[in-house]
């Protein structure tokens, strides 16, 4: 009689048994349903030993069976990277990742920029946070912060400063130039608003009308703004504006005493000016 063993190392083998055969009754059977099922147990968990330590008697067979289960700690090998806590568990790791770290491993690194944080600006990876470098004329650490140059306000993506200096309007026109921006292209009724309230922040001592850069030099009644678009906001004074006066009133004024209103005039005549610059 032959039986198949495994050793300590899960390697089968083969042992003769001398016994009678009338002895090899039931135990048999027994032993051989227990020992398939450490070895399905073995599967399951690390090691699974199986000893089978056999006594024969005169007449009778005894087996003793054993199922001895030893589990080694996985986490020896240092398995979990960047800082992770490595948990042992039976046949398994388990790491705990470090903040900034995700993967079975924790092997890889989150991108914090994934959401696009920075609003203005290139996002910079880094462990667990980013950085933003923001783009001109932005600040803050999320780049939200607009900045203009000193003595300009900011508006809805534009920086407008109003010069209290009498200007023709081609003259202004050059003056916004050098400052690397237009004269204002006023398109609509919040950026208008915007202007008034600038207009009674910005200190300018006195009460002069200001240019804005509407006009219809081009054709007369066609309405452009700085970069030659056709304007398509107005915010004329409902009491005749614009009326072309004169043959040459092509470029527009906003209105102090008609509470900010518009008025078409000559181009040549003088008034303050608003310039603004795009950000
Ligand atoms: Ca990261
Ligand atoms: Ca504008
Ligand atoms: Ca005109
Ligand atoms: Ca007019």
């Amino acid at each position: 009689m032959y039986v198949l063993m495994y050793d300590l190392n899960d390697q089968p083998y083969t042992k003769q048994l001398n016994i009678k055969t009338a002895h090899l009754n039931l135990s048999f059977l027994i032993c051989n349903i227990f020992f398939l099922f450490c070895h399905v147990l073995s599967k399951l968990i690390q090691k699974v030993y199986f000893i089978s330590l056999l006594n024969i008697l005169q007449t009778n067979v005894v087996f003793f069976f054993f199922c001895f289960f030893t589990d080694i700690n996985e986490c020896d090998s240092g398995p979990c990277k960047n800082g992770a806590t490595c948990v042992d568990a039976v046949r398994l790791y388990i790491c705990l990742c470090a903040d900034g770290w995700f993967g079975t491993q924790c092997e890889n690194n989150i991108d914090e920029c994934y959401s696009n944080p920075c609003q203005n600006g290139q996002c910079n990876d880094l462990i667990n946070g980013y950085t933003c470098t923001c783009d001109s004329s932005w600040t803050g650490s999320l780049c939200d912060t607009a900045s203009c140059k000193s003595g300009w306000t900011y508006h809805d993506y534009s920086c407008y400063k109003i010069f209290n200096i009498m200007r023709n309007n081609p003259q202004a026109q050059v003056d916004c130039t050098l400052e690397a921006a237009h004269l204002v292209d006023v398109s609509s009724l919040s950026e208008m608003n915007f202007l008034q309230s600038l207009y009674y922040s910005s200190n300018l001592g006195g009460n002069t009308d200001f240019w804005i850069s509407t006009n219809d030099q081009q054709y007369e009644g066609v309405y452009k703004l700085s970069d030659n678009t056709e304007a398509t906001y107005f915010n004329w004074d409902p009491n005749g504006q614009p009326d072309q006066q004169y043959p040459e009133d092509d470029c527009v004024h906003v209105w102090i005493n008609t509470n900010f209103k518009w008025n078409d005039v000559r181009c040549d005549y003088n008034y303050w000016f608003c310039c603004e610059y795009e950000i």
